[in-house]
């Protein structure tokens, strides 16, 4: 006979999971005691930086990712964390150990109270089970839905005294089912969706997180060249759905109504795939969209399709329908948009530092497949117009803006992808949310180079305080942080620079280490 927990642990085998990532406490041992050789552990310090961790890798592997919590405090640190994971449509099964079911009437020490609707909104689905003998059927349905579409993540709170308890013979059941979500389109509707397309005069394409998340990049390519069509990067993208070196592509859009329909003026159709219609950030009030235009979304997410406030919505697999598309769609006899002006390199050796320049060492020095982990805020577009990403899984950001994702989700996405490079670039506010990743990073001894821009300001609010012409907000920098001495305390070797000169010979020897290191630059805020 089987206990509650060897089950749970064989349907997480089952479901390709042998890595836990998470920060124990007392309600979580009795599951995590005598703990499977097969399964790794990946300790975080913190629950920011454990469901931020659970996020790069879930992201980067496309598969479920389990992060272990401790009771209501473990779930409140990783709040933020899971507000990025809602957004990205990250699938995670989080579990926050529960005090023994004979206490928890009586409220004890790390009773999770209410425990289901602690994590709410931000979560698909919220459960504790009834009865000890409703865990594994509770997990399997975790791990389903987790991954189903939308993925996103779920929320398991389980008693610690359930775990030694004999599994229902019944639920070995559980072990044995396989879950599918279709999601191609019909006949009729794609040969719709292509008429709509061939005819139109002047498409453009809007591409989002989840063309990334599909891996349908190449559909994206060969739609766009079959339809000689532009592409935009959907606002706020949190991953990077095309490849910024074709000549079809055109950058990311603005996050404002007013932005958006003023850069897509001139065409008649736009089509959304993988993205909210859309994720604005400013309020600069303006029509929807461009004068005449349609806009056709297509999403893995029914709330995103039902939310849009114009145009019309598919929902189903955005790989398939993608691929269905480039393949129907007619060469248009349009001629081919001609590559996007790069903007004009900086002089090297100036100093100050300029940001750009950073990022023009790392585009010329890193491997081509390296993979970028963002949370530097006001040097976003700078990235999305100078740097080279080609292969799919070369960028993330958290995608609700919450900070503390990029320094956890670039030690996540390291384990996820050991062979390509990762870097994570850091803002110096952003660096402080989850620091603790750095410690992670140095225990497994993963590659990953952070970057830190030391502009000594909370750049992206001073820039937004101009947007709401709001003066004298207090509290926007972050002048004496020392971050070389705080890698060096979590064991990863760190150094400070401040010439581009001295950034490309720390970034050189970074990408040789073989281990964990920090570059701390000294970069120039030029904003007001
Ligand atoms: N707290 C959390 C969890 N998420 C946030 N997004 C913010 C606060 C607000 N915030 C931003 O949206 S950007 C930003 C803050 C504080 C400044 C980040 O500064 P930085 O980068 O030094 O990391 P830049 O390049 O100087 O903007
Ligand atoms: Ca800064």
């Amino acid at each position: 006979m089987a206990t509650i927990r060897e089950l749970t642990y064989d349907l997480l085998r089952q479901s390709g999971i042998t890595t836990i990532f998470g920060n124990p406490g007392s309600n979580e041992l009795p599951f995590l005691q005598e703990f499977p050789a097969d399964f790794r552990y990946i300790l975080a310090l913190h629950e920011g930086a454990a469901i931020g961790m659970a996020d790069g890798y879930a992201q980067a592997t496309g598969r479920t990712a389990l992060v272990n919590l401790h009771s209501a405090a473990g779930t409140g640190n990783a709040m933020g964390g899971l507000a990025n994971a809602w957004n990205s449509h990250s699938p995670l099964v989080v579990t926050a150990g529960q005090q023994t079911r004979a206490m928890i009437g009586i409220e004890p020490l790390l009773t999770n109270i209410d425990a289901t609707m602690l994590p709410k909104p931000l979560v698909k689905w919220s459960h504790e089970p009834a009865r000890a003998e409703d865990v594994p059927l509770a997990m399997s349905r975790a791990l389903h839905m987790s991954r189903l579409p939308a993925p996103g993540p779920v929320y398991l709170s389980i008693p610690y005294d359930d775990w030694a308890k004999e599994a229902d013979p019944e639920s070995w059941r559980l072990l044995e089912r396989r879950v599918f979500a279709a999601g191609a389109l019909n006949a009729e509707t794609t040969a719709r969706l292509v008429e709509r397309l061939d005819r139109s005069a002047n498409p453009v394409l809007v591409l989002g997180p989840d063309v990334d998340a599909a891996r349908a990049n190449e559909h994206a390519v060969k739609l766009a060249e079959k339809l000689r069509a532009p592409v935009w990067v959907a606002p706020s993208a949190p991953r990077c759905p095309f490849p910024t070196t074709h000549p079809n592509f055109r950058g990311l859009l603005p996050a404002s109504m007013a932005g958006i329909s003023k850069l897509l003026a001139g065409h008649d159709l736009v089509l959304v795939v993988g993205a909210p219609v859309f994720r604005y950030h400013e309020y600069e009030p303006g029509p929807l969209l461009p004068p005449s235009a349609e806009l056709i979304q297509i999403t893995c997410d029914p709330d995103e399709a039902a939310r849009a406030p114009m145009g019309d919505a598919v929902v189903g697999d955005v790989g398939l329908i993608l691929a269905a598309l480039a393949d129907a769609v007619a060469v248009s006899g349009r001629t081919a948009p001609q590559p996007r002006t790069t903007p004009k390199r900086i002089t090297p050796g100036e100093t100050p530092l300029a940001a750009e320049r950073v990022l023009e060492l790392m585009d010329e020095l890193a491997p081509r497949d390296a993979i970028y982990v963002n949370e530097s805020t006001s040097t976003i577009e700078a990235m999305w117009e100078r740097m080279r990403w080609e292969e799919p899984g070369s960028y993330y950001f958290g995608a609700a803006g919450g900070l503390g994702f990029a320094m956890p989700a670039a030690v996540g996405v390291q384990l996820a992808e050991p062979d390509r490079r990762v870097i994570a670039l850091i803002g110096d506010g952003s660096a402080n949310y989850s620091v603790t990743a750095l410690w992670t990073a140095a225990q497994h001894n993963l590659p990953v180079i952070f970057v830190i821009m030391r502009n000594g300001t909370y750049g992206a609010l001073r820039w937004f305080a101009g947007v709401l012409k709001a003066k004298g907000v207090p509290a926007l920098d972050v002048p004496d942080i020392d971050f070389v001495s705080i890698a060096t305390g979590y064991g990863v070797e760190a150094v400070r620079v401040d010439t581009d000169d001295g950034f490309a010979k720390a970034f050189a020897k970074a990408l040789e280490a073989g281990r964990p290191s920090l570059i701390e630059v000294a970069t120039a805020w030029k904003g007001g």
